[in-house]
């Protein structure tokens, strides 16, 4: 089929696919060496392994940031695993997630791992370097908390991995 037979808006769609580097990207960071070498840029420990195996790295601040690059400014769902240093009497742990200077929310991460979903407007986003916040209601160390403990670091979540998927221009589901 010519691109001439074909309705506007489906050729438009047709030749941005074309362009390739326009088409907004997905990015997976497993908390590991490999796949987040650089991105982990204010707030985080070293790269640790759960029992069960699964990478991942304490946030041991009050205020953790991760630095991501992006194309061209676009709606994207941004998901990650977590959960919260528990000590007894802990009061509730809570994140409340900036992209850039835009504040996407405010989650709880209640005992245990839980995975948090929240979307991300164009509008939020720049081309080139962005920077994601993570501010928690408390970052305490298991040494002053929890008897016999010696870790001094002040944590205040385990991160196992974050993804930020584009959302397509139809409103259909995130491609992975
Ligand atoms: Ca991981």
């Amino acid at each position: 089929m010519r691109a001439g037979r074909l309705a506007p808006g489906l050729a438009l769609a047709l030749s941005l696919a074309a362009c390739g580097g326009n088409a907004p990207e997905a990015v997976f960071l497993n908390f590991d060496p490999q796949t987040t070498p650089r991105e982990l840029t204010r707030g985080w420990s070293s790269f640790e392994r759960t029992g069960a195996g699964d990478t991942y790295v304490w946030a041991q601040a009050r205020a953790a940031t991760i630095t991501l690059r992006a194309g061209r400014p676009d709606d994207r769902i941004l998901r990650f695993r977590a959960w919260p240093f528990r000590y007894e009497g802990a009061p509730p742990q809570r994140v409340t997630v900036v992209l850039n200077d835009v504040t996407l929310g405010t989650f709880p991460l209640p005992d245990g791992p839980t995975v948090v979903e929240t979307p991300s407007p164009a509008a939020a986003w720049k081309r080139g370097k962005n920077v994601l916040t993570f501010d928690f209601a408390y970052a305490e160390a298991p040494k002053d908390r929890i008897a016999g403990a010696d870790d001094g670091r002040t944590l205040a979540a385990g991160f196992d991995w974050l993804e930020v998927l584009p959302v397509p221009a139809d409103g259909g589901e995130p491609r992975p």
